[in-house]
């Protein structure tokens, strides 16, 4: 699989082949590489060329070292295509994964300013806030906290935001969810994420808020989250 007559370092060709085994399932979740001597003499290769590979890897997320035991492959991210507007249910269920919720807060609370302007309805009007941790096959993915117009979705219990909100809008509720805007910034772990994510304080995590609107062009969603970075990634398609 070497090939010295290659155009392509061979520590690219390495790390090409390393990443195919793990996009093939052949290395999976917390196994363990070969030592950098091992591939060096299989390959024929130095073990500066296999260090290389390994440590681009390691830096792109696809490995992690752990001190004196050698190289791990990562948990892969899971990766969100931001081509539509899907909801957390249905993008769990999209990869096989089986999503849930745990609810930490849910409230009925008159809207503070900042609240009321992207939900384009008056201050102290009532919207739900609503924290939930998501989870992806009992793993913390994100916090998500939402607050919804009250007046425009009406009968939210604590059994129904337990499950899945879009699906009760639409369902129940007969609305059709149209679009959102959505702003992804980096950023890190405060207590609170901490907690609820599992992840170090510090660790870095991916800030989104995200306004919905109904058919009619009216907001009925903002919400803010924060996602694992080491988790999640998200990909765009963008068209000249
Ligand atoms: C996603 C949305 C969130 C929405 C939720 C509904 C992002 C950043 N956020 O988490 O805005 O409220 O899905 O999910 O994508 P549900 O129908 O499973 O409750």
């Amino acid at each position: 699989m070497m090939d010295k007559n290659s155009p392509l370092p061979l520590y690219h060709q390495l790390e090409e082949h390393i990443k195919s085994l793990i996009e093939k399932g052949e290395l999976k979740p917390e196994d363990s590489l070969p030592s950098e001597r091992e591939y060096a003499e299989k390959y024929d290769i130095s073990r500066m060329t296999v260090r290389q590979a390994i440590n681009n890897l390691v830096k792109e997320g696809y490995l992690y070292r752990r001190k004196g035991k050698g190289s791990f492959v990562s948990e892969q991210k899971i990766e969100q295509k931001l081509i539509g507007l899907t909801s957390f249910t249905e993008d769990m269920r999209a990869r096989g994964m089986e999503p849930s919720s745990r609810l930490l807060h849910f409230e009925i609370i008159p809207a503070n300013i900042q609240v009321a302007k992207q939900l384009g309805i008056k201050e102290y009007a009532p919207v739900y806030e609503i924290r939930r941790i998501r989870l992806a096959d009992n793993v913390p993915m994100a916090l998500e906290t939402n607050y919804i117009s009250a007046n425009l979705i009406k009968g939210l219990t604590e059994e129904i935001v337990s499950q899945s909100l879009y699906q009760y809008i639409e369902e129940k509720q007969q609305l059709t969810i149209d679009y959102s805007t959505q702003i992804i910034e980096s950023s890190i772990a405060g207590q609170k994420e901490s907690d609820a994510l599992a992840i170090e304080k510090g660790a870095p995590i991916l800030f989104i808020r995200r306004n919905t609107y109904l058919k009619n062009g009216v907001p009925f969603e903002m919400v803010k989250s924060a996602y694992r970075a080491d988790r999640y990634k998200f990909t765009i398609n963008i068209k000249r």
